[in-house]
Formats: structure tokens, C-alpha cells, sequence
């Protein structure tokens, strides 16, 4: 049975990665392939968000950049965790890492974040090649973790094309034990496929660049619909940000469980007309 027409439920009992089985089994069981971007600055918004979206069942992994929160304190931290706990959610932080191995290695475990001490999954630029791959398995395999490898990009002009997705897509397969799938706005099966591939593999899409009310923004971002991404694409999961909290500066926190209701419905009739 092809990727696009088994259940998250069936792939969550078939794959072997702990980090990919806990996430497929969290969508099947919240369902819901919506993982909200929560791109806000003030440490309260973010908490309310995602206690927000998450409180609903709505969203299912809470995507975070903890680089850009004002004042951050290890604290912050804790109260994510404990939302992760109570919401049943996992966390991507999406520090998209793309230093040498030993590098990304001290930034993955270490400084003020410790990403790798409570982050289920992160992703990385293949840019340095392999070595950023055994650099973060280092600090992340033992603790459980997953990774993504950002393969494509949502963003006009995009580099990440041709020849760099496939060569992604073969560090992917080489190190399958870590990496769990790819941020890309397509299924990566076919590509750079040869003799060696295995039937069985199951690397995970989750796609960025989503929104049912504008098909850009002025910074180069493109948006396609969770029908586009889900149904016509293959993809697994949509990672929305904007088109669910709207500007950063000004959340209303009623509006955000309306907009991030509206999304997780749309992503999930789009998976079950696939499966249809
Ligand atoms: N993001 C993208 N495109 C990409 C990658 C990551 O938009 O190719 I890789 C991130 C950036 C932002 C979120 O955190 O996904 C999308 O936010 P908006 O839905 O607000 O555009």
C-alpha cells in the first residue's frame, strides 16, 4: 500500500523510528495534521497559543522558534513542556541547524536552549553535508529525538532544488535510524531512488508555506491550501503560522481557536479524501 493511501495509524504501527511512530500516532489519535508555527515574541502570547490551539485538540506538533522570544528564561521552557504533557502534543523546535557536526553538536545540546533536552524534533540543512547529520545523532539518537532535514523550501527562489533535494534525500536514507523525514512541499519516494532503496521506507513531509486566504506574503513566501498540500501533493502534515494567529504584535486569543480549527478541519478532509 502506497504512503498517500495508508492511515497515520498503520504507518504509526509500521515505522521503526520511535520519534516518527510518536508523531504519527499523536496525529491519528488528535486527528489532526496541523502542526502550528507559533512565530510570536512575547513569552505569554506563545504560551496562550499554543494552550489555545493545542487546549482544542487542534494542533499536533506545536512548531517553535525560541530564538526570537523576548527575555527568554529556561522557565519558559518548562511551562512548554508541562503544556506538552497536558495537551498531548509534541514540540519541532525549527532551528533549521547548518554548522559542522561538532558545532551543531554543542548547539543542539548546550547554551541557554538545551534544544535536544526537550525538543522531539528539530531540523537541519543538508548544506554541510553527512557530517551534520552524525553531529546532531551524536547529542539526539540516545535521548529519542527525530529529525528533518529541510529538502525544499516554500520560498520563491528557493535554492533548495534539482541536485540538492536529492542529495538530501539520500543522506536521509543513509542515516534512516535518525532522520525521519523532510520539511519539502512533495513526497520524496521517487526521488533519487535506485537498487538500494527499501519498499518499507517511510520518511515523514512536513510542509511549510500554507494558508486558505493568501497565496503569499511581501517577503517571498508562498502559500498553497491544505487541499493543494495534503490531497494533491502527498504531503503529511501542514505547518501553518500566520494564517492562524495573524500579526505577531497582536493576538486575540479567540480568533486564534477559530482560525486553527478551520485549518486542522481543512488538512484532516483533505487526508480522508486522499484515503478515499
Ligand atoms: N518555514 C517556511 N518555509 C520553509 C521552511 C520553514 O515558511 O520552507 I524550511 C517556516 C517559517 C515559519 C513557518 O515559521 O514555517 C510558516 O509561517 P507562515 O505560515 O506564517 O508563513
Amino acid at each position: 500500500m502506497s504512503l498517500t493511501r495508508s492511515t497515520y495509524g498503520e504507518r504509526a504501527k509500521r515505522h521503526p523510528n520511535l520519534a516518527a511512530k510518536a508523531l504519527l500516532e499523536t496525529i491519528e489519535r488528535k486527528k489532526s495534521n496541523l502542526c502550528v508555527s507559533v512565530d510570536v515574541t512575547s513569552p505569554s502570547d506563545f504560551l496562550n497559543v499554543i494552550d489555545v490551539v493545542d487546549g482544542l485538540q487542534n494542533s499536533h506538533p506545536s512548531q517553535t522558534h525560541v530564538d526570537i522570544i523576548e527575555d527568554f528564561d529556561p522557565s519558559l521552557i518548562d511551562r512548554l513542556t508541562n503544556l506538552s504533557k497536558k495537551h498531548d502534543f509534541l514540540i519541532f523546535e525549527d532551528r533549521k541547524f547548518a554548522d559542522i557536526g561538532n558545532t551543531v553538536a554543542l548547539q543542539y545540546s548546550s547554551g541557554v536552549q538545551k534544544i535536544a533536552s526537550w525538543s522531539h524534533i528539530t531540523n537541519a540543512h543538508p548544506v554541510p553535508g553527512p557530517s551534520i547529520i552524525t553531529g546532531l545523532k551524536s547529542v539526539g539518537l540516545p535521548l529519542g529525538r527525530g529529525l528533518l532535514l529541510l529538502a525544499e523550501m516554500s520560498t520563491k527562489g528557493s535554492l533548495a532544488t534539482g541536485s540538492y533535494t536529492e542529495e538530501a534525500v539520500r543522506m536521509a536514507r543513509a542515516h534512516s535510524d535518525f532522520v525521519i523525514g523532510f520539511i519539502a512541499q512533495r513526497r520524496m519516494e521517487d526521488v533519487a531512488r535506485d537498487d538500494t532503496t527499501s519498499d518499507k521506507e517511510d520518511l515523514l513531509i512536513l510542509t511549510p508555506g500554507v494558508g486558505l486566504e493568501s497565496r503569499g506574503d511581501s517577503m517571498g513566501q508562498q502559500y498553497r491550501t491544505p487541499e493543494e498540500v495534503i490531497l494533491e501533493s502527498g504531503c503529511d502534515v501542514i505547518i501553518v503560522g500566520r494564517g492562524i494567529y495573524g500579526k505577531s504584535s497582536d493576538v486575540d486569543v479567540q480568533a486564534v481557536q477559530a482560525q486553527a480549527e478551520k485549518y486542522r478541519r481543512a488538512g484532516w478532509e483533505a487526508y480522508e479524501k486522499r484515503l478515499a
